[in-house]
């Protein structure tokens, strides 16, 4: 095999009420990558997702289950996910919803792709990619929530905002997470955008996004809102250095001439 060797895979799969969803996927991970380990970070779901992650994890080794007291969102149960992989030494982390949105079939190509990279998106919106099940008004939500952050944010990928990813855990280790506060799909951005300025290899890959059949989405307009000014916020406070760069690469063919 080319490339960089990667080490132990954790897909970390964060649940808040999922009881029905959580073991179609694990066995769909499972087929895909029987090498894979799992994290369910479980914020105490009411409906007993918990205590069925507990079953599995007895049932089955490469199951492990991080119990959290509440509902704190998806962005801290992945910090807390992040963390509990790097103390253990895996090389790689993924992350995944719970609702089956994310396909696991996809996650080899996504592993490949990680040889040569250092952050792999799966992206529903590069060609190839595609969305199963949505209403024409999500695919303007996040077609424009992707356009919207590529200009304030000088970013160069088109699926910014996706919540299927894998990361060596060198890039983890190497975003200082200590100062991310963000939640939601702010969170995604949040981590893509420290990777490219922090010069790591991000990549692309296209998946098929299934929209969840079962259970209930936590998906809410204070997410949206939380996204639009986070990004605005760091798209200005961002514009000096973006503008110094500019500058430089606009200096740069003068200088060689002279
Ligand atoms: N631990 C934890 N998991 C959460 C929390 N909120 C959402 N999740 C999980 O995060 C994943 C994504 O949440 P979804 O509700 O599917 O959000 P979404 O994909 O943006 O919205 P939908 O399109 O409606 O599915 C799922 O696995 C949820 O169970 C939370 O507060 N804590
Ligand atoms: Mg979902």
């Amino acid at each position: 095999m080319t490339g960089e060797e990667l080490g132990r895979v954790l897909v970390v799969v964060p649940t808040y009420d999922e009881i029905h969803n959580l073991e179609p996927v694990v066995e769909r991970l499972f087929a895909a990558v029987p090498e894979a380990e799992v994290l369910v970070a479980d914020d105490a779901s009411p409906d007993g997702t918990g205590e069925l992650a507990d079953r599995m994890a007895a049932a089955d080794p490469r199951v492990h289950v991080l119990h959290r007291a509440g509902k704190e969102g998806l962005g801290a149960a992945y910090l807390a996910g992040f963390a509990w992989a790097i103390e253990r030494g895996y090389g790689v982390v993924v992350e995944m919803d719970a609702d089956g949105s994310h396909p696991p079939e996809a996650l080899p190509q996504m592993l490949e792709r990680l040889r040569t990279s250092d952050l792999v998106l799966g992206s529903r919106w590069v060609p190839g990619g595609a969305v199963v099940n949505w209403p024409r008004s999500r695919e303007v939500l996040s077609r424009g929530g992707n356009l919207y952050t590529r200009l304030v944010l000088g970013v160069h990928l088109r699926d910014v905002t996706g919540g299927y990813r894998a990361f060596r855990a060198a890039t983890l280790r190497g975003l200082s997470l200590e100062g991310v506060q963000s939640q939601g799909y702010c969170f995604q951005v949040d981590l893509a955008w420290r990777a490219v300025r922090s010069g790591y290899r991000v990549a692309e890959v296209p998946i098929t996004f299934v929209e969840r059949e079962r259970g209930e989405s936590k998906m809410s307009q204070a997410i949206v809102v939380e996204a639009l000014w986070r990004v605005t916020l760091w798209g200005v406070r961002d514009l000096p250095r973006r503008l110094l760069r500019r500058l430089q690469a606009l200096a740069q063919p003068r200088l060689r001439e002279s």
